[in-house]
């Protein structure tokens, strides 16, 4: 790797379009470094002491001066406000195509669980050209999830889900940062982004994938089992059903739950939000 290189390669789309943003900032600033500079130049040394300018009648106002610096500065200024505010909103929206993996954070690991069951350590295996949505939360203090190549980061909570997705571009491996300190071992807390190609991809899938030893913790108890299948055990385990009815038995002791997930409910002052994670 080029060791002059000013940033890591981009290696997600949205890589490409927070690096737009980087340079075409960086240019303004540049720009009008330059003639905020050459203007203080130039009029220090045209109106030093001794030199021969006129110096009456010294003007005060100019509107059509004024209205030139702060009328562009000002459309400059918002352009970059919406471009950016965009980009940023838009980190938290994954598309409904996402393949989703769920992230634990935990001093001084991180933990990822595939839909279809598959476990890995510090490493999460995606294939190229597919959008991932990760649903993050920690077992213990707050992490952050970091991955330079995709100019992506987010914390990682206890108690708390938090979202950000990324589409690879490239195969390689990228590293994964915790980006947030938490504890003795936090520069140790690392990992790896595998992008493969889909072939690939599907050969490790089907072979079995990660499914570490996983010395105790949320996921000991999982087995091999889906989230989903997980949820169902621990369903049945607590006795949810005996309140939970479904069906046309349906108690008034506590609400159905079939197809509760991602589903729009209402709250008890009115309002509605979505059943997510
Ligand atoms: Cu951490």
């Amino acid at each position: 790797m080029n060791e002059l290189q000013l940033a890591p390669i981009a290696a997600s789309e949205y890589a490409g379009e927070v690096d737009k943003l980087f340079w075409v900032m960086n240019a303004l600033t540049v720009v009008f470094t330059i003639i905020v500079m050459a203007l203080i130049a130039f009029l220090a040394a045209r109106y030093r002491k001794g030199t021969k300018v006129d110096r009456s009648n010294p003007t005060t106002h100019n509107t059509l001066l004024e209205m030139t610096w702060t009328l562009p500065a000002l459309i400059l200024g918002l352009g970059v406000f919406t471009w950016s505010s965009r980009l940023f909103a838009d980190v938290y929206q994954p598309p409904k195509n996402a393949r989703e993996v769920f992230v634990i954070g935990k001093q001084w690991m991180w933990h990822a669980q595939h839909s279809d069951g598959t476990r890995e350590n510090n490493e999460i295996h995606v294939p190229v050209n597919n959008p991932v949505k990760l649903s993050m939360i920690s077992q213990d203090v707050i992490h952050a999830f970091y991955v330079p190549e995709f100019r992506i980061q987010r914390h990682v909570e206890p108690g708390r889900y938090t979202n950000m997705w990324f589409t690879p571009t490239r195969v390689g491996k990228y590293r994964v940062y915790c980006n947030i300190y938490c504890g003795t071992q936090h520069s140790e807390m690392g990992g790896w982004v595998i992008v493969q190609s889909r072939e690939d991809f599907e050969k490790w899938q089907a072979g079995g994938g990660g499914r570490p030893f996983y010395p105790g913790g949320i996921s000991a108890t999982t087995g091999d089992l889906s989230l989903a299948q997980h949820g169902a055990t621990l369903f049945k385990k607590y006795q949810c059903a005996s309140c939970h009815v479904d069906g046309p038995k349906a108690s008034a002791k506590g609400a159905s739950l079939v197809g509760l997930y991602k589903s729009l409910r209402q709250l008890a002052d009115g309002s509605k939000v979505v059943a997510d994670e």
